[in-house]
């Protein structure tokens, strides 16, 4: 998706010649709004997050101290909910998506050969199957990304209230092929803010044969790293092949080889990559949460705009204000 512009800017970036210029004076405007968004103490997510201060537990509290710190935290399902009940609703579902013969069939195709094309994330089975797919409040996606536990951290991390941006379920295809990268196997740094939280869920094992997220600690913007092939907003930025590994130290590397049940919150404006896998598949869900001033459009959509009655402050702003 590209990032969110007028509908006139749109068309004028269009016009032979002219569009380039007028594509790089608006960029150059994103880029002021959304430093000055980050920098105004008085938004109102800032004063909404602060009227509702989290108290956060134990558990939660060492999520974010290693967020803080480093850009991402592993935390285990069952150390952050009290039950299983959320979990027992979304891996039904998953599970029939995934065993479904629609994408068995994807499968077969991409493992058959349509690989070679492959230019983007070819890679992954994704469940929403298209940008702008419709939710309904009461999916166990959006209820799971939704619940306060998660909300609290990913707050807290920005010091105001979140937006929820992206969410989904995606299967990396294993491929043992010498076939190019494509997509997030390369390193890159995400697009949508200055500061990003995305929130994935196991939901298999992930060992180093099903292409876990490996991510570079220390590489946000005033980080030690994060100078390194900065993002370039509105755009994020890819990385040459090859550069990463030569120039960052495999001791600031996480790999998140982790076992099903695990949840990774990591800040993707940092340099990550994932999904290149040889031999084991990876499920997992995933979240995307950014702040009001977001230069991407949302990329989903609610059945109803009506706020339902009883949800707390966090997931209605996450959702609806
Ligand atoms: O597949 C992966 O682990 C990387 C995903 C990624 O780059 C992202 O969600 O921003
Ligand atoms: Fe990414």
């Amino acid at each position: 998706m590209p990032p969110s512009r007028p509908a006139l800017i749109n068309l004028l970036i269009r016009i032979p010649q002219l569009g380039g210029k007028i594509r790089a004076i608006h960029d150059a405007w994103l880029r002021h709004r959304i430093d000055t968004y980050w920098r105004t103490d008085h938004n109102k997510a800032r004063q909404l997050f602060e009227k509702n201060k989290p108290h956060l537990n134990d558990v939660q509290q060492c999520v974010l101290t290693d967020l803080n710190e480093c850009g991402i935290a592993q935390v285990h399902f069952d150390e952050l909910f009290a039950d299983r009940r959320l979990w027992d609703e979304l891996s039904p579902q998953v599970d029939r998506w995934s065993k479904s013969d629609a994408i068995r069939e994807n499968e077969r195709r991409y493992l058959e050969g349509y690989y070679r094309e492959a230019k983007w994330k070819e890679y992954i089975m994704m469940m929403t199957q298209e940008e702008g797919e419709t939710f309904s409040i009461g999916s166990p996606l959006l209820q799971l990304g939704l619940q306060p536990v998660i909300l609290d951290i990913v707050n807290s991390y920005f010091g105001m209230q979140a937006k929820l941006f992206h969410l989904d379920v995606w299967k990396t295809i294993p491929l043992s092929c010498d076939g190019p990268l494509t997509g997030s196997q390369r390193w890159h740094r995400d697009p949508e803010d200055l500061k990003l939280v995305k929130v994935f869920l196991y939901l298999s094992d992930v060992d180093q044969a099903a292409g876990p997220l490996h991510y570079i600690r220390y590489s946000r913007r005033g980080d030690e790293y994060g100078n390194f092939w900065p993002q370039k907003l509105p755009y994020g930025r890819v990385v040459p092949s090859d550069e990463v590994e030569k120039k960052i130290p495999r001791t600031d590397w996480t790999i998140c080889s982790a076992p099903a049940g695990t949840f990774v919150f990591v800040d993707t404006t940092g340099l990550h990559m994932g999904g290149r896998a040889s031999k084991n598949q990876r499920l997992f869900a995933t979240w995307g949460f950014a702040s009001q001033g977001m230069i991407w459009p949302r990329c989903f959509k609610l059945d109803s705009l009506i706020v339902p009655q009883g949800l707390p402050a966090a997931a209605r702003y996450a959702l609806f204000d």
